[in-house]
């Protein structure tokens, strides 16, 4: 089905931030995904009452928020950046420290895929925490979608195919499949969905958060709908979308 000769909404997935100037995103909301483990954490982050979450591209830029006082959390390669006390896992934004305060976080990928989509016409986080509320919401927008997927380095991960696909399959009745991304997403997604967790087992970044001991975030971050809330981009960092 050529673009040309539909005129239902799209639906599009980038496998990786550097395939990304491919895309126009001006025209389209922009789902960023890094299940495993970024955009998890920062739903979560907001679920337990953080007023904001600003990404940042950079530790350096993670550091000067921190010496002005903010709350900020750092991840490279899986690890909490040493002289930080919060990384990327989302139990560490699940006590009360993160209520209404302002996050700063920097992640090895999530975070500069939320800011290479900085232009799209609306820009959300996606997880499987909050597969259903985000996939209700898209489905009565007006727009193109574009599922972005941070990758690992700006390689391919599965992990976010396979959340990409289940965003695809949930909106495919509403949205057309024009190009090819969506419909393998989708297959995988549709192969597969019974079975997460041994599908993604063997995935590169499911092994990389095992061996640093972390399999207890891999499990939280493979359970669907426990937040009801979708992180958007406003001004200049991600607040609850309808807040
Ligand atoms: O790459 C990222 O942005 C992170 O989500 C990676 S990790 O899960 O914290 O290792």
């Amino acid at each position: 089905m050529p673009e040309t000769i539909t005129d239902k909404k799209t639906i599009d997935v980038c496998f990786s931030p550097a395939l990304l100037n491919l895309y126009g995103v001006k025209d389209k909301i922009v789902v960023v995904i890094d299940i495993l483990r970024a955009t998890s954490t920062i739903c979560v982050a907001l679920a337990y009452g953080a007023k904001k979450v600003i990404p940042v591209k950079t530790v350096e830029e993670a550091k000067k928020y921190k010496s002005n006082g903010y709350l900020v959390g750092a991840e490279r390669g899986g690890k909490i950046v040493k002289g930080f006390t919060l990384g990327n896992s989302p139990f560490h934004y699940m006590n009360g420290q993160v209520k209404d305060k302002i996050i700063v976080l920097t992640t090895t990928n999530g975070t500069r895929a939320i800011e290479n989509s900085k232009d799209g016409l609306k820009v959300v986080m996606g997880s499987f925490l909050n597969l259903k509320v985000l996939t209700d919401w898209l489905r009565k927008q007006d727009q193109n979608i574009l599922l972005l997927c941070a990758g690992w380095k700006y390689k391919f991960n599965l992990e976010d195919m396979f959340f990409a696909g289940a965003v695809v399959h949930h909106l495919k009745d509403d949205f057309a499949l024009i190009y090819d991304a969506a419909i393998a997403a989708d297959d995988l997604y549709t192969a597969n969905k019974g079975k997460l967790y041994t599908t993604l087992k063997r995935s590169s970044h499911f092994q990389r958060l095992a061996s640093l001991g972390i399999e207890k975030d891999i499990k939280y971050c493979l359970t669907p709908n426990q937040i009801n809330l979708i992180p958007i981009w406003e001004k200049d960092g991600l607040v609850k979308l309808g807040h």
